[in-house]
């Protein structure tokens, strides 16, 4: 299965709530009128496209005005043209891998996704052909690293963790950098935690962590990828701004779009942070990490289901 279906299926309730309802808006033949239009507009601003919808709507409604809107096709194109307009592919894959080892950083909230999809990278990185360490540098529960561990067995991968709770995340970073500089891994990636007493000691810990690690290797870490829980919808831009405003974030890997209809904010959240969006999380599967496709991604959202049975 391609890309495009691969998302298509997968972040079907976000499908469902653009393209699937446009479709509904058209049913019967429907001209495009002011009535239509107004409905349109209703069924952008109820999809979590954040500040996305104005521009859509307002460029549909200059179309319209132009005589250029004719029907249910000029409407998709239009979309289409305006989402992917908003979307940033960032640099490609290939140049995350530019130090040895590539050190990449995985921050975020707790429950954000963040364990999950670095056994997803892991398990993608492996598959290139590239060898992976792990540091469970998240070490507010044991039960974390713990977790961490079934998914490096999982993938075959070593890791780099201590077995009490509230280890210093930092020695941890620091021990990884280190092993895997010794090791001569290809890439290293570190977890940490999203959660401590209060959010000031969190940042203050990434900070840490960040400092420690480029003691060791100065040009690392190469990458810090934000988790952000994509059935947050918008709301997950406030909290991205913590970590922003805390650590240098280079990108952004949004989890959960399989179990949402608020997909559409990918787009208010690659707006208000101005980071590249580099994977999504589609699934809780080792396979369920796409790297992030602006183009297949629009269409998996916006264009006609053809359905693969005509006769
Ligand atoms: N459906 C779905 N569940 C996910 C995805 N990514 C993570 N999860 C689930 O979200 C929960 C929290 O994930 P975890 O990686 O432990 O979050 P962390 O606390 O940030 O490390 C777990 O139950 C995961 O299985 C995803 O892309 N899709
Ligand atoms: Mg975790």
């Amino acid at each position: 299965m391609g890309l495009l279906d691969r998302l298509k299926k997968r972040l079907g309730k976000t499908r469902e709530a653009i393209s699937d309802n446009l479709s509904g808006l058209f049913r019967g033949g429907r001209k495009i009128d002011q009535d239509l239009l107004n409905e349109l507009e209703e069924l952008l601003y109820t999809s979590d496209l954040g500040p996305v919808a104005d521009e859509l709507t307002s460029e549909l409604a200059r179309l319209h005005k132009r005589g250029e809107l004719k029907g249910e096709e000029d409407v998709r194109a239009s979309l289409r043209q305006t989402l992917l307009a908003q979307l940033n592919a960032g640099a490609p894959e290939s140049e995350t891998f530019r130090g040895s080892p590539t050190v990449i950083l995985i921050v975020g909230v707790n429950g954000s996704g963040k364990t999950t999809s670095i056994a997803k990278l892991a398990h993608r990185f492996q598959t290139q052909g590239k060898t992976v360490l792990l540091g469970a540098a998240d070490t507010f529960r044991a039960a974390a690293a713990d977790q961490l561990e079934i998914w490096a067995q999982r993938n075959g991968v070593d890791i780099v963790r201590q077995k009490q709770d509230g280890a210093d995340p930092a020695a941890i970073a620091f021990d990884s950098v280190q092993a895997a500089q010794a090791r001569g891994v290809d890439v290293l990636l570190i977890d940490t935690a999203g959660r401590l007493h209060t959010q000031s000691n969190l940042m203050a810990e990434l900070a840490k962590v960040r400092r420690v690690i480029q003691k060791q290797m100065p040009d690392a870490p190469h990458e810090t990828w934000l988790v952000l829980d994509g059935t947050n919808g918008q709301n997950a831009v406030q909290q991205a701004k913590q970590f922003t405003a805390a650590v240098e974030v280079t990108g952004l890997i949004v989890a959960k779009l399989d179990g949402t209809a608020r997909g559409g904010a990918v787009f208010a959240i690659q707006g208000a942070l101005g980071l590249p969006v580099k994977y999504v999380g589609t699934g809780e599967t080792l396979e369920d990490l796409e790297a992030f496709n602006p183009e297949a991604f629009v269409d998996a959202i916006v264009t006609r289901a053809t359905g693969s049975a005509t006769a």
